[in-house]
């Protein structure tokens, strides 16, 4: 009988899964019935902006996490598909940074060419998972907003691709009941303008904070001030910002910080990260984690090490994403039809142990680049997945480190060559701190849609 398979997501992730086996149907296989399940009402999942925030149209929390104004803050040549170029996508080369609309145009236009969506049901969030040990068998529960009705359904393996940055981490600080102005996560930061003229306080010193900072200055926020708990970002920072150590309490306005200084601040922006969240999952399903690299629990970062069939793709922090989705996905199709076999228990506990061992030695983002890499490298060697030179990937990411210390308002004027077809960038009409309009339009240099 044909295998049954569910995908909880339809973000990169579970669309890298769809298209797996989208290109080994295409192949001549035979592949196993999909259902790929997601709450929002397209694709895209981070990518497909939303301006609502707290709870959706339909009661659901908003999965959205991305603002308006959002560019890549990355090299888009280091997460470029290797069986879907750019210049395939938009029909020339384009600038190495994209707004946000750029690259969910990219990342959609693979899989409309792949005849995939029919696999999708839509407004469909998951509610429960279970597996029983007898049937050997997954039962999923999900709820169709659209009919206001359960559905439960039996599956041979599942798939959990909800990604992990959108459950909000909202510490509490001493007085911040009182401040007398707006307090967010990054989660519901949506429009810089609502911040012009402002000095705002950014709890955090990753990438939220660096962007949403940045973001904020160049729409004309008067002053950031960054907070940091273990270190600081270290960027040659122009004028208008700056670092502090943690942040302590607030009286009124007034923020205070460990070293005994303070500063006077008229919002607050948690860039405090988010947490894993899998509220569909019993406990002996349930990966738990921080963000990091390699989540402990995972056999190549994928398979859930007490029941394999139970996939989980994208979980790791991520200098690599949409290529290494990729990796995950066809390395996990190729597991759950049957032409790659996992090792024993033991097999798999020591591998999983060896890679854990390797993070905790990491201690710049050069070493985590390199980590990254040979995670991606080893998935890639064992499926028919395109050619992806991680080598060259690797090196991209190193320029960039390099370049964002450079000018952090000025690396995405950069430009790199694309890794799968070689072509050199153009560099954008517009520099990033110049281009306040993000549609696709505007990017491409086309003309505008009439009001
Ligand atoms: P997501 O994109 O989060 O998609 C998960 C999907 O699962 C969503 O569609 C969601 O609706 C769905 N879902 C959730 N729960 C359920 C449920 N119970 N039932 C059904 N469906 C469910 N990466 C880059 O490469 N470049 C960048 O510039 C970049 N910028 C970023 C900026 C921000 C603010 C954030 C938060 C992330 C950024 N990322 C960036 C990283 C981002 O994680 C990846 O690009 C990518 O979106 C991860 O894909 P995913 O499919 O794993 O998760
Ligand atoms: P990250 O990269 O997980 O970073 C979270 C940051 O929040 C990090 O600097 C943490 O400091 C800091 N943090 C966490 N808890 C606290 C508390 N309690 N107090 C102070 N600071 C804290 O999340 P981001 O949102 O920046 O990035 C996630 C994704 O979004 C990423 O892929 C981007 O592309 C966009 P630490 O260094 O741990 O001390």
């Amino acid at each position: 009988m044909t295998k049954r398979v569910a995908i909880i997501g339809a973000g990169p992730s579970g669309l890298a899964q769809l298209r797996a086996f989208e290109a080994a149907r295409r192949a001549g296989a035979e592949v196993p019935e999909l259902v790929c399940y997601e709450k929002q009402s397209n694709w895209g999942g981070l990518w497909n902006y939303t301006w609502r925030t707290g709870l959706d149209e339909n009661g659901e929390s908003v999965h959205g996490s991305m603002y308006r104004y959002l560019w890549s803050n990355g090299p888009k040549e280091c997460l470029e598909f290797a069986d879907y170029s750019f210049e395939e996508h938009f029909g020339r080369p384009i600038p190495s940074y994209p707004p946000r609309a750029v690259l969910h145009d990219y990342i959609a236009g693979r899989v409309e060419r792949s005849d995939v969506r029919k696999h999708i049901r839509f407004c469909t969030p998951v509610r429960w998972v279970d597996y029983s040990e007898e049937t050997g068998k997954f039962t999923v529960t999900v709820k169709d907003l659209v009919k206001d009705a359960h559905e439960t359904a039996e599956f041979d393996h599942v798939v959990v691709a909800n990604g992990h940055f959108s459950v909000p981490n909202v510490p509490h600080f001493e007085g911040i009941e009182q401040f007398p102005g707006r307090v967010m996560h990054a989660h519901d930061f949506r429009v810089a303008d609502e911040f012009a003229g402002k000095r705002i306080l950014m709890v955090g010193s990753s990438y939220s904070a660096e962007d949403i900072g940045t973001q904020c200055i160049k729409y004309g926020a008067k002053g950031i001030v960054f907070s940091y708990r273990t270190r600081p970002m270290g960027f040659d920072w122009p004028e208008g910002f700056e670092e502090r150590p943690l942040l302590t309490k607030f009286t009124g306005k007034v923020a205070h910080f460990k070293d005994g200084s303070s500063a006077e601040v008229d919002a607050v922006i948690f860039c405090t990260g988010y947490q894993h969240s899998y509220p569909f999952l019993p406990d002996s399903l349930r990966l738990k984690t921080k963000n990091c690299l390699y989540p402990a629990g995972l056999y190549k970062g994928i398979f859930w090490q007490d029941n394999p069939k139970l996939i989980y793709l994208g979980m790791q922090d991520q200098y690599y994403t949409f290529n290494m989705f990729d990796a995950q996905a066809w390395y996990a199709r190729d597991y759950i039809m049957g032409k790659l076999e996992l090792p024993s228990r033991e097999v798999q506990a020591a591998d999983i142990a060896k890679w854990l061992s390797l993070q905790d030695t990491l201690t710049n983002p050069f070493e985590a680049i390199d980590f990254q890499t040979e995670y991606v490298r080893e998935l890639l060697a064992a499926t028919d997945y395109p050619r992806l030179d991680v080598d060259k990937v690797a090196a991209l990411f190193k320029e960039w480190e390099h370049h964002k210390m450079e000018g952090i308002l000025t690396y995405r004027d950069r430009s790199y060559p694309s890794t799968i077809t070689g072509t050199m960038s153009p560099v954008h009409h517009t520099t990033w701190m110049k281009a306040l309009d993000d549609s696709l339009p505007a990017f491409m240099g086309l003309p505008q849609a009439a009001e």
